[in-house]
């Protein structure tokens, strides 16, 4: 009987330190919680940080009457071609090398017009910078006239890197900018990354 006991309380002792591993264990198992991302098909921004865009210059509402129209233009510098100022993209960008520096939209029609804005890469590696701008109109594509005299306009990244220029109403088939100065110590013409017409 001595026996019999004996060997019962040496297998109590033996199994004792594997359940007291077990408890153990599960007191230390890790909970770990799948999510599953929504899918994400845009950069988005978390409420709490500020909207970067609320502080730039608003476009008028309606059809940029310049987007994908031909445009003429004189010399550009390098690659920076005339083409790329309305194509829908702000980091793409036309130079003109040097000044005066005319570009020209043919509207492909006849419109009323009263809001041109000029935008740059709206990046603040686009360092502020003051362009001098006029705009004129015309119905035949040979005889401008002037729809808002030469000025100085400051781009910002702080307000979009753009301008818009609004005047009275004029009814134009072309529309064409005259650049006669850029601030910018890093170039010697006119920049623009779109020209949109309203
Ligand atoms: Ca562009």
């Amino acid at each position: 009987m001595n026996r019999i006991l004996c060997i019962l309380c040496a297998c109590l002792l033996l199994a004792a330190p594997s359940f007291a591993a077990s408890e153990a264990a599960q007191e230390n198992e890790t909970v770990v919680t799948v999510v599953k991302a929504p899918e994400q098909t845009h950069a988005e921004r978390p409420p709490c940080f500020p909207d970067p865009a609320a502080d730039y210059i608003p476009l008028p509402e309606g059809e940029n009457l310049a987007l994908g129209k031909p445009v003429i233009s004189g010399a550009h510098t390098d690659v920076y071609v005339d083409k790329n100022v309305n194509d829908g993209k702000t980091d793409t960008y036309w130079e003109s090398k040097g000044f005066p520096a005319e570009i020209t939209f043919d509207l492909q029609g006849t419109y009323p017009v009263s809001t041109v804005a000029v935008c740059l890469n709206p990046s603040s590696i686009w360092e502020p910078r003051i362009q001098e701008i006029a705009v004129l109109f015309s119905l035949d594509g040979e005889s401008f006239t002037e729809a808002a005299p030469a000025e100085k306009y400051q781009f910002d990244a702080a307000t979009g890197n753009r301008i818009r220029i609004d005047f009275d109403t004029v009814e134009a088939a072309f529309v064409r900018l005259v650049f006669t100065l850029n601030s910018s110590s890093r170039t010697g013409g006119a920049q623009a990354a779109e020209i949109c017409v309203y």
